[in-house]
C-alpha cells in the first residue's frame, strides 16, 4: 500500500510524496512535528502539515540564506538566527571563520531533539562551541538586543502558529534595533503564486520597507515548496545586495556550495515583472494573480 504526505498549496491543489515509513509524529506545545522517510527526497520534515526541509533539496535554501547576506557583509562577527532549529543555517554559517558567536533562538524545542536524531547532517553543527541554544520566543528574545548582531537570518515556518510574530512589523523594528549599523537582516518571505502565500509576502515586504530604508527580496528555485518559486527578503540600513557584495573576498575563501555562486547572487536579485509588479502594487495586468 502506498502512503502519502500531501501538502495543500490551496483547497484545489496539492503536492505528493510517496513515503516508505513514518519515522515519527509528535504534538509538541506549539506544534505537530512529523518524519518520513521517502524515496525520493530522502527523510522529511513536516510541521502543520506544511514541509519545512527535504535532505535532497535543504541545500538550496540554506546556502541562499546564508551565503547572499555573508557575500554583502564586510565583517559579520554576531549572527543571530531566529527559527531554524533543524540546524541548517547554522551549518552554512560555521563554514565562516569571522563568525565568533551565533545565537540560535528557536521556540520549540522538540524540534531541535528531532533534528538531531533524524537529520544528524543538517543539526550537528548545533552543538558547536561559538552556538548558543535559547529555547525561546524569537519576538521577545530580540526585545532585549540593541546594536547587538551584525545579522539576523528569520528563518521562520509559514505566517501561521507559531511563526506568525515572525512577520510582525514590531519584530521587524526590533530586529532593526538588535542590528549594529551596517547590520543585515534576511527573512523567510513566502512565495508569489498562491494566493494565501502571496498575501504573506505583500504584508511582509510593505512592513519591512516601512521600517527599514533597503528592503528587497530574491528568489530561489525550491523544487518542494509550493511553485517551486521561493523568496528571501534582504533588509539593511544601507547596504545594498548586490552594489556592495565583495564577490572576490567571497570566493577567496573557497566554500564549496551546490547552489549558490556570484552569478547566481546577482541574478536572484533581478525579478520577474509580474513579481515586480506585485510588489509595487501596481499587477493591473493580471499576471499570476489568479
Ligand atoms: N522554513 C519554512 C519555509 C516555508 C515552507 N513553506 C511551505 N512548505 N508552505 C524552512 C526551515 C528550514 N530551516
Amino acid at each position: 500500500m502506498e502512503r502519502w504526505f500531501t501538502e495543500y498549496y490551496t483547497g484545489n491543489t496539492r503536492f505528493e510524496i510517496a513515503y516508505t515509513e513514518k519515522l515519527m509524529e509528535e504534538q509538541s506545545p506549539f506544534q505537530k512535528i512529523e518524519v518520513f522517510q521517502t524515496d525520493d527526497f530522502g527523510k522529511i520534515l513536516v510541521i502543520d502539515g506544511y514541509l519545512m526541509i527535504t535532505e535532497k533539496d535543504e541545500f538550496i535554501y540554506h546556502e541562499m540564506l546564508v551565503h547572499v547576506p555573508m557575500a554583502v557583509h564586510p565583517n559579520a562577527g554576531q549572527v543571530l538566527v531566529i527559527g531554524g532549529g533543524d540546524g541548517g543555517a547554522v551549518r552554512e554559517l560555521l563554514r565562516y571563520p569571522e563568525i565568533q558567536t551565533i545565537d540560535l533562538v528557536e521556540i520549540d524545542e522538540r524540534v531541535v531533539k528531532a533534528c538531531r536524531k533524524y537529520f544528524p547532517e543538517i543539526s550537528g553543527g548545533l552543538g558547536d562551541p561559538r552556538v548558543s541554544c535559547h529555547y525561546q520566543d524569537g519576538t521577545v528574545f530580540i526585545k532585549e538586543k540593541k546594536k547587538t548582531y551584525d545579522l539576523i537570518l528569520i528563518d521562520s515556518t509559514d505566517p501561521v502558529g507559531p511563526g506568525e510574530g515572525l512577520f510582525g512589523k514590531e519584530f521587524y523594528q526590533n530586529c532593526s534595533d538588535a542590528l549594529k549599523e551596517n547590520g543585515i537582516l534576511v527573512n523567510q518571505h513566502e512565495s508569489p503564486y498562491y494566493p494565501g502565500d502571496r498575501r504573506s509576502m505583500l504584508r511582509a515586504h510593505q512592513r519591512l520597507q516601512e521600517v527599514f530604508p533597503l528592503a528587497e527580496v530574491y528568489h530561489f528555485h525550491m523544487p518542494t515548496y509550493a511553485s517551486g518559486l521561493w523568496l528571501f527578503g534582504f533588509a539593511s540600513k544601507g547596504l545594498h545586495p548586490v552594489k556592495d557584495a565583495d564577490f572576490e573576498a567571497w570566493q577567496e575563501r573557497k566554500i564549496s556550495t551546490g547552489y549558490y555562486n556570484p552569478d547566481i547572487h546577482r541574478a536572484a536579485f533581478a525579478l520577474p515583472n509580474f513579481l515586480k509588479q506585485q510588489l509595487e502594487g501596481t499587477g493591473t495586468k493580471g499576471w499570476c494573480l489568479l
